[in-house]
């Protein structure tokens, strides 16, 4: 018996992306937030190129931490066995490669919208095979900025993309959103607990927060072992990103 159901597995298959509520327990999600709050503690000893902020001269702002896994033990834990690791090598149908635990904030009020964009793109990988995961921590909606995914479009190739104002997302898809995208568009609303999962080719977005409320989530990213990384062009891309975020002060 695997953990979804054979409705779920052809629902991922066909659409790219999948909802599933009340992944985590009460009591997993509880030492979740827990293992957050230590780490957002010691938040001043990482290297910026980790850690952004909507204003950098507001900690209120923290909007993105990368890498979680490298900074407490739970966390590396949490991506490399139990019950998230193990939904990805039941979808990958392989060794899932754990590469990134990233914690995802929208403040209220100052946030910005997460650009349509599908993480193959940076990913840089042969074949593209990977998966993101995204645990909702707390209650989100269309007013503090759901994710939206474009359904079947994994099926559809990898978009032109360019680089965008946003930091923390810096690719956006050239000629989004085509009549074609907004008729199979959805808005994901989640509880705290609640799992999304999509495939890497997956077409995905969140609006800005318009709400007094903050939007905290999980992300997970997984290769499968077969997919091979561009290891040359990734590490180019990143020292580039790097580099142009700290001239523009962003970092
Ligand atoms: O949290 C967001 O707004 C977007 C997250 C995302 O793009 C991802 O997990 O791949």
């Amino acid at each position: 018996m695997g953990i979804l159901c054979e409705e779920q597995s052809r629902s991922f298959q066909a659409e790219g992306y999948l909802h599933l509520p009340d992944y985590l327990t009460a009591s997993e999600l509880d030492a979740t937030n827990r293992a957050l709050t230590r780490v957002v503690d010691r938040i001043s000893t990482f290297r910026s190129e980790e850690v952004y902020y909507e204003d950098k001269t507001d900690p209120t702002s923290l909007k993105q931490i990368q890498h979680l896994e490298n900074k407490d033990d739970f966390f590396q834990q949490l991506i490399s066995t139990g019950t998230v690791y193990e939904l990805a090598q039941e979808i990958l149908q392989e060794e899932p490669i754990p590469k990134n635990i990233q914690y995802f904030n929208k403040p209220p009020k100052t946030s910005s919208a997460t650009p349509a964009h599908q993480d193959g793109y940076y990913f840089m990988l042969k074949p593209c095979r990977a998966l993101t995961m995204w645990l909702a921590l707390e209650e989100v909606d269309e007013s503090n900025g759901c994710i939206s995914y474009v359904g079947a479009s994994h099926q559809q190739g990898l978009r032109e993309h360019q680089r965008t104002k946003t930091l923390g997302f810096s690719q956006g898809i050239t000629d989004f959103p085509r009549s074609d995208d907004e008729e199979r568009m959805v808005k994901i609303k989640a509880q705290p607990g609640d799992l999304l999962v999509h495939d890497a080719m997956t077409i995905h977005l969140a609006d800005k927060n318009r709400s007094s409320r903050s939007r905290k989530a999980i992300g997970f990213i997984y290769y499968a072992a077969s997919a091979k990384v561009d290891e040359a062009a990734h590490a180019n891309y990143q020292r580039q990103l790097d580099r142009d975020l700290r001239g523009e002060k962003k970092i």
